[in-house]
Order: C-alpha cells, then structure tokens, then sequence
C-alpha cells in the first residue's frame, strides 16, 4: 500500500461532511492520504501521539479540521514539525463559525496554523497539493493544469453570458 504523505484529522465524526472535500481534492491529485478522528479535548493523550509521530511515519502536511473551541489545529502544530493547515468548521457546538475561524487563526508567534476559510475543506486540500508540489514537478504540473481548468471554466461563463446579452 502507497504511504500516506497527508493526514487529515478532525474533531469528530460531525466534522466529516466537510472534511470530506479535503479527502476528495486529494484524490483528484493522487495523493495518498490518511483520515481520522483525534479529539484535542475528548483524546488528548492519542493527540499528542499522533503529533509527536505524525512526522516519523512520512507524512509531509496536517489538514486538522475542527469547530467552536477548536484548539486541534494549534495544538497539533505546537508539537509537530510538519506544516498544519487548520480548517474551521461552522459545527453544532459553533456560535456562529467565527468561534472556530478565531481559534484556528489567531496563533501567537511561533507556532503558524495555515487557516483556510469557513469550511473551506477543498482549498485545505489544494495548498497541501501545493506544498508537496515544491519537491515534485509531476504534482506541480497538475496544479497548473487545474488552475488552467479553472480559467477555463470561467471563460466559458463569460462566453455564455456575452452570447445572452
Ligand atoms: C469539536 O467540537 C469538533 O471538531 C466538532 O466540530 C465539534 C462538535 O463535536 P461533536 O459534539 O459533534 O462530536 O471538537
């Protein structure tokens, strides 16, 4: 079996439909993965494993995904080498989703979380592609080609909308 080079790790199992995006943008870049749940607050002790070994077994970038008072992300990064991108999650225990944009995002200096927007699974997913990409030009050319896809998708926007007015 192909090593996995992301672990994406979440909160709880609720976290899932939007973690889920993370899992599928990985696929689309054939990127092999792990996925899991560690809870900062509820397995604190299998957290701390995970983040003190994440590194050892060959994983090159955390996506930690988690909500309301989500300390995941900032903790996990506290121990680890590795880059953590942190996803907030707008969840059942969430105010409103700044609760858990504000947990992820404000680290103090030194210890960096890479926070992407509310739910924002998918671009979790492409920045890791990203990184992983500066070591691997056959990644980077998928990128590109995506991003050209992007374009692409847009003009097409544009060329219907010119067509209908
Ligand atoms: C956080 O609490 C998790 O990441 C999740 O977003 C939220 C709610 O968890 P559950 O009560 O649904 O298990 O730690």
């Amino acid at each position: 079996m192909t090593k996995p080079l992301v672990s994406i790790i979440m909160g709880s199992d609720s976290d899932l439909p939007v973690m889920q995006e993370t899992a599928k943008m990985l696929k689309y870049f054939e990127i092999p993965f792990e996925l899991t749940i560690i809870s900062a607050h509820r397995t604190p002790e299998r957290m701390i494993d995970f983040a003190k070994n994440a590194h050892k077994r060959g994983i090159k970038v955390i996506v930690g995904g988690a909500g309301g008072a989500a300390h995941l992300p900032g903790m996990v990064a506290a121990i680890s080498p590795l880059p953590v991108i942190g996803v907030p999650i707008k969840s059942s225990n969430s105010i409103d989703g700044w609760d858990s944009v504000l947990s992820i995002l404000q680290m103090p200096g030194g210890v960096p979380v890479a926070t992407v927007a509310l739910n924002g699974a998918k671009n979790a997913a492409i920045l890791a592609a990203q990184i992983i990409s500066t070591g691997d030009p056959s990644l980077q050319e998928k990128i590109l080609t995506y991003k050209a896809e992007l374009n692409e998708s847009v003009m097409e926007k544009v060329k219907k909308i010119n067509a209908g007015f």
